[in-house]
């Protein structure tokens, strides 16, 4: 993919609405000022935190253009980013300015001077903002939107311009959702669109969440990360792909939720045929706070009375053990899939999620284990053979209710049918090991 020249976007913009043939372009020159760096954006970063603050000095910052609102996935926010170094990993962050069209003056790859001086800054869900100040209803201030008159004096473009591929940087998923990623232009390839996004639009009224819409990507370890649409997109009415794809986007944050938001459509390019799981459970189906009661599953309790229970956090259904109630030494419980037949495709991989929330310690007296067997017989955990799996677990230092990919769990080796067994174990009176784990999206893969 392509960044599109100065030239290009100047042309689009002034003759493409009305005349489709080709047209003469005047040579254009750039003449823009520079301006003198004095300060760093890692600077910046570090004199920033959540409280909003005025910049006093007269510092002058550089930094590249990596969004564009020219396809209407991006409104009124510029996103940059510096450059990569050999020893130093780029570092973005965001600038609301109360401006349309902004890519006419700040194209992709722009280099812009951003002078600092009496302008705001503020950490926001982990990422440094730049811009006016706004105060809400309640009188809390936060950054907000340059003014329309202020906008062009804070930031200043110049004739200098990267492309894409100066400016990308190619990631995993799991590399991804860190908070020194956001607002850097990143690269994933081999990730599909989640099975609940095929045949669905890139945004749809029916999952419309604050004017966008979020579908997973997922990896063939099962890690995930949202792509955002807005209802604004060009492309919003159009399919996702039902391949595999590389992708190049944005990467944003809300609440807890990392989001990648691609500049047009172009940012999402099919590459091979996905992966089809031939068992999956999203836990969509369950009744938050309830035992867990689904089709074919076991709910076990070896010790204490508690069972998994079904979870609902903003509208995704998941399953969760939580210690309540009742304070035993011991609660072990189990969450067992229904038989699963292993002759009908080969080289079979288990991918699932999993999070936890108020984790105290990594301790095996504190865990969630995974487990397979082929002589379960569905009521008695005792009775059976379970060969432990290993996976990344949460750990304690993972963020709350953070869902991890499991990794590949490889189940190749299986014939006949199996059952797979998610153990939680915890105590419910030793309030240091009473910390609970969350499940979601059990999927196994298979090559017919
Ligand atoms: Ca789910």
């Amino acid at each position: 993919m392509k960044s599109l020249s100065y030239l290009s976007i100047v042309f689009i913009f002034t003759f493409s609405a009305c005349i489709p043939e080709e047209v003469a372009v005047p040579e254009l020159i750039c003449n823009q000022p520079d301006y003198e760096i004095n300060r760093t954006i890692s600077e910046v970063i570090k004199n920033a935190n959540s409280v909003v603050k005025q910049y006093t000095y007269d510092d002058v910052i550089e930094a590249y253009v990596i969004s564009t609102d020219e396809y209407g996935n991006f409104f009124k926010t510029l996103h940059l980013q510096t450059l990569a170094t050999a020893t130093a990993p780029s570092i973005g962050f965001s600038v609301p300015a109360d401006a349309s069209n902004l890519y006419v003056d700040f194209r992709l790859g722009n280099k812009v001077y951003l002078k600092l001086k009496n302008q705001y800054t503020d950490i926001y869900y982990g990422g440094l903002r730049i811009g006016g100040i706004y105060a809400n209803a309640y009188n809390e201030s936060s950054v907000g939107r340059l003014s329309q008159n202020d906008y062009k004096n804070v930031l200043h473009p110049s004739c200098v311009t990267f492309t894409d591929d100066q400016l990308v940087k190619k990631m995993t998923i799991p590399e991804l959702l860190k908070d020194s990623n956001l607002n850097t232009l990143v690269e994933l390839n081999d990730v599909q669109f989640a099975t609940a996004a095929i045949g669905r639009h890139y945004f749809e009224e029916s999952n419309n969440v604050g004017g966008g819409t979020n579908w997973y990507l997922i990896d063939k370890n099962g890690n995930q990360v949202y792509l955002r649409t807005s209802s604004y997109a060009r492309f919003a009415s159009n399919l996702v792909p039902t391949t595999k794809v590389k992708i190049r986007a944005v990467l944003t944050k809300f609440g807890l939720d990392y989001q990648l938001a691609v500049r047009s459509e172009a940012d999402i390019e099919p590459t091979t045929a996905r992966g089809m799981p031939f068992f999956t459970e999203d836990f969509q189906t369950v009744t938050d706070k309830s035992n867990l009661s689904l089709p074919g599953w076991s709910n076990l309790v070896q010790a204490g009375s508690l069972f998994w229970k079904g979870a609902m956090y903003n509208g995704n259904g998941c399953a969760e053990f939580l210690i309540s109630g009742t304070k035993v030494n011991s609660n072990i419980a189990w969450l067992i899939s229904p038989k699963i037949d292993m002759d009908v495709y080969k080289n079979e991989v288990l991918t699932f999620r999993s999070a936890q929330h108020h984790l105290d310690v990594d301790s095996p007296l504190n865990t969630l284990e995974v487990y397979i067997s082929k002589n379960f017989d569905g009521l008695d955990v005792s009775k059976a053979t379970w060969v432990k799996a290993s996976f990344n677990v949460p750990q304690q230092t993972t963020p709350w209710y953070q869902f991890i990919g499991s990794g590949g769990v490889d189940l190749s080796g299986y014939t006949g049918k199996i059952n797979i067994a998610f153990k939680y174990i915890g105590s419910g009176k030793n309030t240091a090991l009473d910390g609970a784990f969350q499940l979601d999206d059990v999927q196994i893969y298979g090559d017919k």
